[in-house]
């Protein structure tokens, strides 16, 4: 079905909604035009609002004209069949077949580190003790990151090389590393420095000062 809209992302808060992070990443490193509507979370008119776009009564939720994707993987493979500057998955279809298998991991995965770290992009958490349950996430997500750095991303500083849908739904993980601050492997460290300066995740942070500072 051809798409003549422009594609509206409905979002939350960009300080703390991990989920919606990951689409707007992808749309932005993929060069997309995109329209944003903001939904503040946590507050008592939040879910009427997210239902007036989104049925699930999630974030994000991309609306292609009269149809509505409510769910950040399928906006990110989307953006990734959309790009206009590459390729947001790898080429060799291997690599892609283990880039959507981590970004699956991910989607479905990590239960501890979200309950216990949850994405709070502006503030410093430093000394968070983590339980056991979380740092078995965070060794997995390590291990990860280093068999994909190994293994594919001799091409550039991401998972697998070229900027990807896998490092998108791993951004908030990264998020949440500079903000709580756990002790990672030089290789994870390394990734976090480099995800944490590509220009989509400097653009979706420097919307979060935006919104502190506005208070919308
Ligand atoms: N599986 C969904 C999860 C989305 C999700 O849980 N979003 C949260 C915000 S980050 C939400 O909308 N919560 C509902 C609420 O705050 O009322 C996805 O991948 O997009």
């Amino acid at each position: 079905m051809a798409v003549l809209d422009k594609p509206i992302l409905v979002i939350g808060d960009k300080n703390y909604s991990s989920w919606s992070m990951r689409p707007w990443l992808a749309l932005t490193a993929g060069g997309i035009d995109f329209e944003e509507v903001h939904v503040k979370l946590r507050t008592e008119e939040t879910k009427a609002a997210i239902l007036r776009h989104s049925p699930s009564g999630t974030v994000p939720a991309m609306k292609l004209g009269a149809v509505v994707i409510p769910e950040s993987l399928a906006i990110c493979e989307w953006a990734a069949e959309e790009s206009r500057s590459g390729p947001l998955l790898p080429e060799d279809p291997v690599a892609r077949a283990v880039c959507r298998a981590v970004s699956a991991e991910m989607h479905s995965g990590f239960a501890s580190l979200r309950r216990e770290c949850p994405m709070d992009m502006l503030a410093d958490h430093g000394g968070h003790p983590f339980s056991d349950a979380c740092r078995v996430d965070i060794a997995r997500i390590e291990a990860i990151w280093d068999a994909c750095r190994r293994e594919y991303g001799r091409g550039g500083p991401y998972l697998f090389g070229a900027w990807t849908v896998a490092d998108a739904m791993f951004a908030p993980v990264v998020s949440r590393f500079v903000t709580y601050g756990p002790h990672l492997l030089p290789s994870a460290a390394d990734y976090v420095a480099a995800a944490s300066h590509h220009p989509a995740y400097q653009a979706w942070r420097a919307g979060a000062e935006e919104q502190l500072a506005t208070g919308c």
